[in-house]
């Protein structure tokens, strides 16, 4: 059952951003839209998390310099896949001799990003350190301090690290429950915005107006306005990845993004069985996404 959580989450995230890259930057759509662009092929989101994955893989764990590199490999093979202006611009810098820590404490005036690209990527934090919060933290924010350096930046990818573990923790053959879901989360978070956007999904829960909740949670390129809205897009419906999914989309906005973190969480939760075929089938490099959440699970089988 791990090792089709671990699948699930990662294969959930690529479907996820592949599901929601015709449409970001929309207004709110029609779930019944959703399919008819459907081609398998992700964005810099999922590009991104493999490097997490391959990083985390070839070191058995967090290696900062290594995981630059990794991304900066990445990227220059495949620099069109929508990249945000952060990321490339750290990679620069990391190239012509600045240290992978600091690098990214340069961007926008020498606050750090608060983009949601460190926590768009994080899934495989939230898998491999599942049952070991310390970890999941330090691990989150290292990864994030490559190129987001901001604290929401930072905290955002925690959260979304923490959501993808309560996932792989909760048992599906018992109904989730979005209350303790929630306050698991609010308890995990050290940051004031976080609390209070999660104090607001909560009492979201149930709302059936989507206007509403894009303005109250948010549904943009900012972490502290799309991880909470990913977080509640899975609890709109745990038990069903596809119509967490298809309501994470519907919101707009950031949408390859929100798709991507939502897909992680419900994969997490589902397992790979449960993320239709039909997505499957068609995602592009599915058979290496499978192969990297396999050892990530051997890693993990390995360390217990
Ligand atoms: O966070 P990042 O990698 O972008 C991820 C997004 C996802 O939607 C992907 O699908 C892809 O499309 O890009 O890239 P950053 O450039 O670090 O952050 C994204 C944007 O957030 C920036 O380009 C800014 O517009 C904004 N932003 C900020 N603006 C002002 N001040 C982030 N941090 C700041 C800031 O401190
Ligand atoms: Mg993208
Ligand atoms: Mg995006």
């Amino acid at each position: 059952m791990l090792k089709s959580k671990f699948l699930g989450c990662l294969i959930g995230s690529a479907v996820g951003d592949a599901l929601g890259s015709s449409f970001e930057g929309s207004w709110v759509l029609e779930e019944n839209r959703i399919e008819e662009n459907f081609s398998g092929r992700w964005t810099d989101d999922t590009h991104m998390m493999i490097g997490v994955a391959e990083s985390l893989i070839m070191n058995h764990g967090f290696d900062g310099n290594h995981m630059a590199q990794t991304f900066i490999k990445n990227y220059e093979q495949e620099p069109w896949r929508g990249y945000a202006y952060g990321p490339p611009q750290v990679f620069r810098w990391i190239r012509s001799g600045v240290d992978w820590s600091q690098a990214a404490k340069r961007l926008f005036g020498g606050a750090g990003s608060y983009g949601n690209g460190a926590a768009m990527r994080v899934a495989p934090v939230g898998v491999l350190y599942y049952d070991d919060l310390e970890q999941l933290r330090s691990v989150a924010y290292g990864q994030s301090q490559i190129t987001h350096a901001h604290e929401l930046g930072k905290e955002g990818a925690a959260l979304q690290a923490y959501a993808v573990a309560l996932a792989v923790k909760a048992d599906m053959s018992s109904q989730l429950e979005p209350y303790a879901f929630l306050k698991e989360l609010k308890d995990f978070t050290i940051n004031d915005v976080y609390r209070r956007k999660l104090e607001t999904a909560e009492r979201l829960l149930g709302e059936k107006d989507r206007l509403r909740v894009i303005k109250e949670l948010g549904n943009g390129i900012e972490a502290h306005n799309s991880v909470p809205t990913a977080i509640y897009s899975f609890l709109h419906c745990p038990q069903s990845f596809e119509k967490s999914l298809f309501y994470a989309v519907s919101l707009g906005g950031d949408a390859d993004t929100i798709g991507a973190m939502t897909g992680a969480i419900s994969g997490a939760y589902v397992g790979i069985e449960s993320v239709p075929e039909r997505w499957k089938a068609r995602l592009e490099r599915r058979g290496y996404i499978e192969e990297l959440a396999e050892k990530l699970w051997l890693i993990k089988r390995r360390l217990q």
